[in-house]
């Protein structure tokens, strides 16, 4: 028997968990709890974090498979079929369409080693920075708005914050759900404290909201005239800091006059609340010493993503509240190691170590570390998520690697995707689970080892490096997605660049890269690291810290900027023809699209099916009862949901959950109705919201699939040895 301490692979609270592992590991034999001594979640776990490992050894695939074209059965091959398959296919795309043929989409699920080994392949050997990953649907919107409002990306706040500031301001996120070790510390921080208050945005009555002391269920895309509504207040009220506005900021006047169009009550109008809550958050944001905003999807998954977490910084700006105990504007990291990616440079605008594409040094730089002539590092940024479907439908890509993620389900405008997917010359798909959404849509299936299989790091929301040290072998032939990326650059002629033998030596290489650099991990290693988890920005620090302490900021001139913007609303708003609001979210224990959780019969238990959340007034206006079967229609696509009437949805909004794919249910993926439309600034989509008309279905209509019947579909696949 051995302990292991690691890192819950789900979400980006990132729990310490300690796995025994007995002498045969598998992994029913395998115990997990959570780590007392790690330092950012100090022993607790979620159910997700408790159950993982029995989704460990279900449904894994295997062995590389390939087939000729989609309509074809996938047969077994070696790995060095497949591996040459590869490396013919990039070779030839490369000659013949160029290297911005060649796209790869990962994953804030990868470790930081396999992101890392990916940005040098492509940015650097093939010379395309057509790397873009699943933060681009999650964490773009945050990161951008960071670089711009403070300088440099990374989460300026710390868990320890959360138990110290006077009041917590939640808006667009469902922590009790989604980061629920995370909002435990606040809860129960909460509780005992009469005189913090807690302040939950939210269209949605969530678990969340309904321990608030205030709950604004703002009409969905109205943020922007909520904060601008509360700045108003404050600059009325003088409730602001003068002394941080005039030595720490930059553009506070011409923020201040787009603030005094936002009188309370065309705020109050325009959000669909009363005067009285509005000032109440006012009132909760003056009165408080120290205020710490928490945000995720509901504030970064908006066509005005970026204008949404500049206008919720300016709030902290104009208050001081940054860089000091228990305040600080907070962005909820999704995935488990979507700051990795962001560190390594796994977004398509960016390059290692928090560089960016765009700068002439930055790329220098790398070129220089990689030991590449000048200019191999190409000055255009890479194609996003969306735009790897947009260039499917143009024939510009050759050659689609998916890794660690599930377009199939987690796209937008998901018919229009699914379609462009089936128009791909050649997917190469490295996964996990067999079968995925995914998989239908492949030439070449990779079998990727994941956690507990292979040894890497993660990093956490609050900039906590975590090792995740592999104990017990890949099932089948399945391998760590760095060595198959490394070995695919040896067959391009890459050999010299990755001579790596084992991940800490990739990790070694790759912690270089950020010297000197706002994300500086020089000194961390694998070694280090097994004996505790290192926090980037104050390694030294026996406990995790906070950035901006001293009230500069990492812009040229040291000062943080304050952004102006009035909300443009909507990407599509509600109209006659599609009278409703659709927005959906996540559930407890469900993660995403289900190729674990799905797997878990403790976990299945607790949600029989997907539904859709009605308002009573909407319901009875439709002549809609609980439990009645309703087309959502888009002008895009269609679902088909029992509707679960209920207060916690505000009138004219509809919600589901995303996490059921074509392989869960029939007709019950949220992204068929959803559209593209982005961001401009950081180019996340707007996957929160679409208009929608409803439906009742006057016959019966047949049940979701709520079993897996559906797997059968895919059962081509040879049985493990
Ligand atoms: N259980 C579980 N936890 C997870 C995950 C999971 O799949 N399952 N996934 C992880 C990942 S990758 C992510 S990104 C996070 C996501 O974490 P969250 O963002 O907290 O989760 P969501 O449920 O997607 O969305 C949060 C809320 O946004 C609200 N919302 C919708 N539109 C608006 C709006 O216009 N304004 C405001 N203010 N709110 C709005 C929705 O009603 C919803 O309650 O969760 C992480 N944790
Ligand atoms: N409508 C709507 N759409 C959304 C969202 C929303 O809120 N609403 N949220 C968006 C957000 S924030 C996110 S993060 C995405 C999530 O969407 P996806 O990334 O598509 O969802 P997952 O189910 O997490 O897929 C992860 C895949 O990685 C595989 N995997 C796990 N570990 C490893 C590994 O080590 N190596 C390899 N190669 N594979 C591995 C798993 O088997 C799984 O198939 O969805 C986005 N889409
Ligand atoms: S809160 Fe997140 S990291 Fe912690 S156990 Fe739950 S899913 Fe894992
Ligand atoms: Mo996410």
């Amino acid at each position: 028997m051995s302990v292991v301490k690691t890192l819950c692979p789900y979400c980006g609270v990132g729990c310490g968990l300690e796995v025994t592992v007995g002498e045969n590991p598998t992994s029913s034999s395998l115990k997990v709890r959570g780590d007392r001594s790690h330092p950012s979640s100090q022993g607790m776990v979620c159910v997700k974090g408790a159950t993982i490992a029995e989704s460990l050894d279900k449904d894994r695939l295997l062995y590389p498979m390939v087939r000729d074209s989609l309509d074809q059965p996938f047969q077994q091959v070696s790995w060095d079929e497949a591996l040459q398959r590869v490396a013919d296919r990039i070779q030839t795309v490369v000659a013949t369409q160029g290297p911005d043929s060649v796209c790869m989409y990962g994953s804030g699920q990868l470790q930081t080693e396999d992101y890392y080994i990916a940005q040098k392949l492509l940015r650097g050997c093939l010379g395309t920075n057509n790397f873009d990953s699943n933060s681009r649907l999650c964490m773009a919107a945050a990161a951008t708005g960071y670089v711009q409002s403070l300088g440099a990306d990374g989460p300026p706040c710390c868990y320890d914050d959360l138990e110290l500031t006077d009041c917590a301001f939640i808006m667009g996120a469902n922590p009790a759900e989604c980061h629920p070790i995370v909002f435990n510390r606040l809860r129960k921080y909460h509780k005992q404290n009469p005189h913090v208050k807690l302040i939950v945005v939210d269209p949605r009555r969530t678990p969340t909201a309904e321990v608030a002391d205030l709950h604004l269920a703002i009409r969905p895309g109205t943020d922007i005239d909520l904060l601008n509504g509360i700045a108003h207040l404050l600059v009325l009220w003088g409730a602001t800091d003068a002394d941080f506005i005039q030595n720490h900021t930059n553009d506070f006047p011409t923020y201040a006059s787009v603030t005094q169009y936002y009188s309370p009550e065309r705020v109050a109008e325009t959000c669909g609340i009363s005067i009285a809550d509005l000032e109440q958050a006012a009132r909760y944001w003056a009165r408080s010493e120290r205020v710490l905003s928490l945000w995720a999807m509901g504030v970064n998954q908006s066509s005005e993503g970026t204008a949404k977490v500049r206008t919720l910084i300016n709030l902290h700006l104009m208050t001081g509240n940054i860089g000091k105990p228990g305040a600080g504007p907070f962005s909820l990291t999704g995935q488990p190691n979507a700051m990795g990616g962001r560190e390594s440079g796994g977004m398509s605008h960016l390059l290692p170590g928090y560089r960016s594409v765009k700068n002439p040094q930055h790329r220098a730089e790398v070129e220089q570390f990689w030991g590449l002539p000048a200019g191999q590092v190409s000055p255009t940024v890479g194609r996003t998520a969306w735009d790897i479907i947009t260039g499917l439908e143009q024939n510009d890509v050759g050659v689609l690697w998916i890794v660690a993620t599930n377009p199939a389900v987690s796209l937008p405008d998901l018919e229009r995707s699914k379609a462009a997917l089936r128009s791909s010359p050649c997917t190469i798909y490295q996964d996990a689970y067999y079968p995925t959404e995914t998989a239908a849509y492949a030439h070449i299936l990779l079998p990727a080892a994941q956690w507990g299989e292979k040894t890497g790091t993660m990093t956490n929301s609050e900039r906590m490096v975590t090792l995740c040290p592999a104990f017990q072998s890949p099932p089948g032939e399945a391998r760590a997605d760095w060595e198959i990326f490394a070995e695919v650059g040896r067959r391009l002629g890459f050999a010299a660049h990755f001579p790596f033998s084992d991940s800490a030596a990739v990790y070694a290489e790759f912690v270089q890269l950020t010297h000197d650099r706002p994300c500086d991990m020089s000194q961390f290693s694998h070694d280090r690291l097994r004996q505790t988890p290192l926090q980037w920005g104050h390694p030294q620090s026996p406990s995790p810290q906070r950035l901006y302490t001293d009230g500069r900021f990492l812009t040229p001139d040291g000062r943080a900027n304050f952004a102006a913007y009035h909300s443009r609303g909507l990407a599509e708003p509600p109209d006659r023809d599609y009278p409703f609001v659709m927005t959906n979210g996540r559930l407890y224990g469900h993660w995403h699209t289900q190729t674990r959780t799905g797997r878990i019969p403790k976990i299945t238990e607790m949600y029989p099916q997907p539904f859709l959340e009605i308002h009573p007034r909407d319901a009875q206006k439709l002549d809609i009862q609980d439990g009645d079967w309703v087309d959502v229609r888009s002008r895009r696509g269609q679902l088909r949901l029992p509707a679960k009437v209920t207060r916690s949805i505000a009138p004219g909004t509809v919600f589901a959950p995303m996490h059921w794919g074509s392989l869960w249910a029939d007709q019950a993926e949220v992204n068929s109705v959803t559209h593209p439309e982005a961001c401009p600034e950081s180019l996340q989509p707007e996957l929160k919201a679409c208009a929608v008309q409803l439906v009742p279905i006057a016959v019966a209509a047949p049940p979701a699939t709520l079993d897996n019947a559906h797997l059968h579909e895919y059962s081509e696949l040879p049985l493990p040895v």
